[in-house]
């Protein structure tokens, strides 16, 4: 057994069976080894971006990480970003990489560079495989580290000869010890908190707002009055009818601001305490209202159900009765196609178990809003604000998940990074509805440009941030990588198209052509209106929030 047959084999043992590939020369013995492993589904992604999102999509739904295969420290880069959302959502992902030959490095050849600094800013765990001998349980171990908990990216650098020389040694998992729950002092502590009738918010992250989790906070936030809010960017928020509503933090920090105003103990469930997304001059990075105590009921290591479960005992809620969200839809939308129309149309279609990974940037700031009675379904977003994300985390996700309609709303400047997921959607045939959000813009970049307090807003400023000349044309571009797809002008074009592509098997996109959610008068008094927010009493600014944002 050589060494790429021995990594192939543990990975399998291990229950890792999917590979995204972008391969090159150094990898071949590895690709080779695909063939002699029937457990390993091998799928070719045309730019390393796709490979490393799909990854992250795909354990985000399976709960278990997929390989990607990369070529040296070119191909790791080229996938850097997507791997940096992994990072932040705490998702599993195990990247081998493949390296020259030892013997060859010092040569410095055309693709020789420093794999480890590249993989160190995304990566917990790193390790370049010295011997053939060790490259089964350095694999082991990989696996191991990146499923955590917290789940996370670790990357296996693959030199050439390891992998093509003999001697290989297939390894079992090592063992891993149970998560452990809140320790009892901090539960009887937060117990306390809950029981004490001041106001208390109990923020959710990471596997918090799986069902299990979410139905515990429930009982809580019923018992006690305590206001459970989803953290901005969820890893996975299970969502719908049948579940108890969540609402999510605001991505702009004055309506955050607002969520949070007159807390008095702020309780975290896998979840960092909350900051503002970026720093604005004159404006706070951290959002936890003064006078108000954080608490720790699970870090990221630890029992997240088990601990929840133990706060609701000694707080006296487990006969609470968890409220849930009724089922109620909204009509379909009719008239001219907006990116709420959008939303609105998703809310009356949604299938049953449905996985929308949410991209949509402006034009879906009402989606939650308007998708809160379908039925239930599972909402990815963009855990670390690198763009291009959304295509390939659908890939992913409809690869964990072959038996459930994945719907992706992307921005069309998100769309453009990492288009080249409509080929690969296409090659394995996924269900997966694209919906592009054509609105010729960087429309949130406008909104930034007023809330910075930039200077000046000249032509060539704005410019930076508008996608037409030449306009962007997404059914064309569908079509040339291998999915059918057309485009919307009408509320009731886009119903009809919708229908039909959750009707149909396979692959399809959409062409929403949308206005900018932001434009005119409204995006000039944005910052003003924001800022205002922070002085008015706390049920007007709620009012508002609720107008600006659901
Ligand atoms: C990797 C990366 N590059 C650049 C950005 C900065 N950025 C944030 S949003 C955005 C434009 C988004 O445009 P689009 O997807 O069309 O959505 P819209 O804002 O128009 O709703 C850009 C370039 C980013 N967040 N990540």
């Amino acid at each position: 057994m050589n060494g790429a047959q021995s990594l192939m084999q543990t990975l399998a043992d291990a229950g890792v069976e999917v590979c995204f590939s972008n391969p090159g020369t150094s990898e071949m013995h590895f690709v080779a080894a695909l063939d002699q492993e029937p457990r390993m589904r091998a799928v070719l992604t045309l730019f390393e971006g796709v490979a490393t999102g799909a990854a992250d999509g795909y354990a985000r739904m399976a709960g278990k990480p997929a390989a990607t295969l990369l070529h040296l420290g070119c191909g790791l880069g080229n996938g850097l970003a997507n791997l940096h959302n992994a990072r932040k959502g705490r998702v599993p992902v195990v990247n081998i990489v493949g390296d020259h030959a030892t013997y060859h490095v010092r040569y410095d050849a055309q693709l020789q560079s420093d794999i480890e600094t590249v993989a160190r800013n995304v990566s917990k765990w790193v390790r370049t495989s010295a011997s053939t001998q060790d490259l089964g349980r350095d694999a082991a171990e990989a696996i191991a580290d990146a499923m955590g908990p917290p789940g996370q990216v670790a990357t296996l650098i693959l030199p050439a000869d390891v992998s093509w020389s003999d001697g290989g040694l297939p390894a079992a998992l090592p063992h891993a010890a149970a998560p452990p729950i809140a320790e009892t002092a901090v539960i009887d502590a937060i117990a306390q908190a809950v029981r004490s009738g001041e106001p208390t918010a109990m923020l959710l992250g990471g596997r918090a707002l799986r069902e299990p989790a979410l139905l515990e906070a429930a009982r809580i936030a019923a018992q006690f009055g305590v206001k459970l809010l989803a953290e901005v960017f969820p890893t996975r928020i299970e969502r719908g009818a049948g579940l108890p509503y969540v609402e999510r933090v605001a991505y702009l920090a004055e309506l955050a601001s607002v969520q949070l105003r007159g807390m008095r103990h702020l309780i975290l469930v896998d979840a960092k305490s909350p900051v503002s997304f970026f720093a604005y001059p004159g404006k706070k990075s951290d959002l936890v209202p003064e006078g108000c105590a954080v608490h720790t009921l699970a870090a990221f290591e630890q029992d997240v159900e088990g601990s929840l479960a133990a706060l609701v005992e000694r707080a006296g809620a487990r006969q609470a009765v968890p409220p849930v969200q009724a089922a109620v839809r909204p009509g379909r939308p009719r008239g001219k196609l907006t990116g709420e129309k959008v939303c609105k149309a998703i809310g009356a279609l949604l299938p049953e178990r449905a996985i929308i990974v949410d991209e949509a940037q402006t034009s879906g700031v009402l989606l939650p809003a308007l998708t809160r009675g379908a039925p239930r379904h599972d909402v990815l977003t963009l855990t670390g604000g690198a763009i291009g994300q959304g295509l390939p985390t659908a890939v992913g996700a409809a690869i964990a998940c072959p038996d459930r309609p994945v719907l992706a709303l992307i921005g069309d400047g998100a769309a453009m990074y990492t288009l080249q997921a409509l080929w690969t959607m296409a090659r394995e045939r996924l269900n997966v509805t694209s919906v592009i959000m054509n609105n010729a813009s960087y429309a949130i970049l406008n909104v930034e440009l007023q809330r910075v307090g930039a200077q000046s807003q000249g032509p060539k400023a704005l410019s930076q941030l508008d996608l037409r000349n030449p306009g962007l044309d997404f059914v064309q571009m569908s079509q040339g990588l291998g999915v059918p797809a057309t485009r919307a002008t009408t509320a009731e074009e886009f119903v009809a198209a919708l229908e039909k592509a959750l009707a149909t098997p396979g692959p399809h996109l959409i062409e929403a052509m949308v206005p900018s959610a932001f434009t005119g008068l409204k995006l000039k008094l944005l910052p003003r209106l924001l800022s205002a927010l922070e002085g008015l009493p706390h049920p007007v600014a709620r009012a508002i929030k609720g107008k600006v944002a659901p």
